[in-house]
């Protein structure tokens, strides 16, 4: 842990780049800050430790990496003729696709030119006199700006366990979350992925179509539906732009900021078995998350919820045809949902292949990395590569990488030493001036990133648009306020089955993580009124002053 009473060497002032705002990362978030910023006339800079923009679209390379939002909502809505003017070629836009997509937002609006790239944030720091916040980079940019926004992602921080040996393998070791630019030919390899999470099951039918032979180390088996991706067809394309509008209205009204989920009224229990085995059926042909909203119950009452995984379960055994492996792949230690589903394309079908092996490592569990492969408990499997699929430190990691301090002797990892704690996801009390896109304690990764990204840009954008007009140079979470909502995130996720998994969503999957459930599950569309509502009280909860 950072020392607090360590105070960064002030730089000559020659040296120091002042701005109106900084924002640390260009993904989605970042993106589109700066390009609301800069339309109210701010100097603005962004770093990047990338060498281009698109966040996670950018860093996840891996074979068979796609959304699992359809295209045509997990995109921006904030500018018409980009809406209109961009094509999208499939249902679930692949990795390439969407970072494509990012590039040309980039050059639609310009704006490479306000961002640093191949520059990674190191430390930030509040200084109390002026109200400003200093960043350091590891280029030696020191920049200051009374604003700073981090839009620094959820799921950006890969986490590779800290197997014994993993130094001295010999053959290529991969994270799918830090993917080679150039790709990885894996023909005529044998091939280990570690994880079955939504990367690795993304991963693993597309690598078992290229390596001699695949092992699939699962310590926990996934909940999986078959995405039922395909090209679009332009006629229905020019449908959705026909009325865009409407539908992005839609998805601000939906509780997982996407139009295409329905809201159901429906408990799972309700209906007799075969019209509940018909609603599944109809639910895992037409490939969507939305699965877990076919009835209203199934996340928050285990019988509901039983019937569904249970359909998912006999799909595995259907689908799998050594009875052995698909025991070994049926999930049986958490309620669907509970865990991220994942969406794939030949996932269950990939273990009926000559060429794949699952070995089972929660019987037997990976005991170290050798110079020639993997030891389990049981025996070593000789490999050429290995393939990381083992996830991220989700939500708070990014942000505790760079070393934030308020400038009265927290840091930030002390303050979220027992969790992240937030008012809003927005701000952490005792930060004034610093907000976060899509953090903590917000929607976010339960919903369509992009919807809530623009609804946390928006209202960032208002909320400094005022602050500045009003000469208010310092804003900060007031603790009631967040001591309230962290109450709040934390009741209305323990209405739900959700806090129970070994997920990311509680920090899990992280050796040591405070278990905290981090997103805010009451529904983009009942956040994004409070949110409002806070605003249109004068940022209540909130102190300002000048
Ligand atoms: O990571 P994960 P991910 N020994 O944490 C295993 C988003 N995403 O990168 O479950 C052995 O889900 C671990 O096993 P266990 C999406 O939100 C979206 O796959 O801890 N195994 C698990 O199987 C997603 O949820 C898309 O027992 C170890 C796996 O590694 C999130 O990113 C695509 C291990 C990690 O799974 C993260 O997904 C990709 C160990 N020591 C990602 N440590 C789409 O949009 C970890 N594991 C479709």
């Amino acid at each position: 842990m950072p020392d607090a009473t360590q105070t960064t060497p002030e730089p000559t002032s020659a040296a120091v780049q002042p701005y109106d705002a900084i924002i640390v990362g260009a993904g989605f978030g970042g993106l589109y800050m700066l390009h609301r910023l800069r339309a109210l006339g701010l100097r603005v800079r962004v770093f990047e430790a990338g060498s281009g923009v698109g966040g996670t679209w950018y860093w996840n390379r891996y074979p068979g990496a796609r959304c699992d939002v359809e295209s045509l909502e997990y995109s921006y809505s904030f500018s018409e003729d980009l809406q209109q003017q961009w094509d999208w070629k499939e249902r679930y836009a692949s990795q390439p696709e969407i970072l494509s997509y990012a590039n040309h937002v980039a050059d639609r609006f310009e704006l490479r030119r306000d961002i640093a790239f191949d520059t990674r944030v190191l430390g930030a720091d509040f200084d109390p006199l002026r109200n400003e916040w200093v960043l350091r980079t590891d280029r030696g940019d020191v920049a200051r700006a009374p604003h700073c926004i981090m839009a620094v992602g959820c799921l950006s921080l890969p986490r590779m366990p800290e197997f014994p040996g993993r130094d001295s393998f010999k053959g290529k070791l991969y994270h799918t979350g830090l993917w080679p630019q150039e790709g990885v030919d894996f023909s005529g390899l044998r091939v280990g992925v570690i994880g079955t999470g939504s990367s690795g099951i993304q991963a693993i039918p597309q690598i078992a179509r290229q390596a001699a032979h695949l092992h699939v180390f699962q310590r926990t088996p996934n909940y999986s539906l078959p995405a039922v991706n395909h090209p679009l067809d332009r006629q229905a394309v020019a449908r959705v732009k026909a009325e865009y509008a409407a539908l992005r209205e839609r998805a601000r009204k939906a509780p997982a900021g996407v139009a295409g989920f329905a809201i159901l009224t429906r408990s799972a229990l309700e209906d007799p078995p075969a019209v509940r085995q018909q609603v599944y059926q109809d639910g895992w042909v037409r490939g969507t998350t939305g699965f877990t909203r076919l009835y209203k119950d199934l996340l928050t009452d285990p019988a509901a919820n039983d019937t569904a995984a249970e359909f998912v379960r006999g799909k595995i055994r259907s689908i799998v045809k050594d009875p052995a492996v698909a025991a070994r792949l049926t999930p049986t230690d958490h309620f669907i949902g509970t865990k991220r589903i994942c969406l794939d394309t030949d996932y269950f079908e990939t273990y009926n292949r000559a060429n794949v092996t699952l070995v089972d490592v929660r019987s037997a569990p990976i005991e170290a990395i050798t110079a020639s492969g993997i030891r389990t408990a049981e025996r070593e499997f000789e490999l050429d590569a290995i393939v990381m699929a083992t996830g991220f430190d989700a939500m708070t990691g990014a942000l505790l990488a760079i070393d934030i301090r308020n400038g009265a002797g927290a840091t930030l990892a002390q303050k979220w030493a027992g969790g992240p704690r937030t008012y809003l996801g927005l701000m952490t009390a005792g930060f004034p001036n610093l907000f976060v896109i899509a953090g903590p304690g917000s929607p976010s990764v339960l919903t369509n990133m992009i919807s809530s990204i623009e609804q946390h840009v928006d209202w960032i954008t208002r909320c400094i648009e005022q602050l500045r007009a009003r000469g208010i140079a310092r804003m900060e979470a007031e603790q009631t306020a967040e001591d309230q909502w962290v109450e709040h995130v934390n009741e209305v996720a323990d209405l739900t089955l959700l806090p129970r998994a070994n997920s990311w969503y509680v920090g899990a999957n992280v050796p040591g993580k405070p278990r905290v459930f981090m997103p805010y599950l009451g529904g983009l569309h009942v956040y994004r009124a409070r949110c409002e509502e806070v605003a249109a009280r004068d940022y209540e909860g909130f102190a300002l002053s000048s």
